[in-house]
């Protein structure tokens, strides 16, 4: 059986990652984040939040919706709920797992494989509901395959007792 994508702990996991990243970064006299604090907290970060750092440095032109270089908590939370509202690009997927997301690499191998046919809008961003709709489809082609298979070997077995003259002992009765 295809294993699901469970995507719904990526999701979460990446959210918090970065929440947690923010707040270790927004510690200078700047209210937000900068590319300039993002670049010299390296040392400062646990290794396992080290993915979510990359993403905040690469995405960091989307995140700063007016332009000014920081990245201020309102912009930070509207790109946070954007996760659970408009998903995540296949670029975003990419940073994750080029810079090491561990926990989630199953999951996020899967979305990188299947991108394409997982985003149904077609909008270059897959959503929970996309994974979700992925995995039904999947269970539903399992479920078709399945039953065609079942159906041959029935046949196979219908011809293979006719064809037996030794197993007749349970029949008789
Ligand atoms: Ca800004
Ligand atoms: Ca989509």
């Amino acid at each position: 059986m295809a294993e699901k994508i469970s995507a719904e702990h990526l999701f979460t996991n990446t959210q918090f990652g970065l929440q947690r990243v923010y707040s270790v970064l927004n510690k200078t006299d700047l209210d937000g984040v900068s590319l300039s604090d993002i670049e010299g907290a390296y040392s400062n970060l646990a290794t396992s939040d080290i993915p979510f750092a990359q993403y905040l440095y690469q995405n960091l032109n989307q995140f700063d919706s007016d332009s000014d270089g920081i990245i201020s908590h309102a912009e930070m939370q509207k790109e946070l709920s954007a996760i659970d509202s408009e998903g995540l690009t296949y670029n975003q997927l990419l940073a994750l797992q080029e810079n090491g997301l561990a926990e989630a690499n199953s999951a996020l191998a899967k979305l990188i494989e299947h991108f394409k046919e997982i985003d149904i809008n077609n909008d270059g961003k897959i959503t929970t509901k996309e994974i979700d709709a992925y995995n039904l489809n999947e269970e539903i082609d399992e479920k078709v395959a399945e039953y065609k298979e079942f159906k041959t070997s029935n046949i196979s077995i219908f011809y293979a007792d006719d064809d037996s003259s030794t197993n007749t002992d349970d029949a008789s009765i």
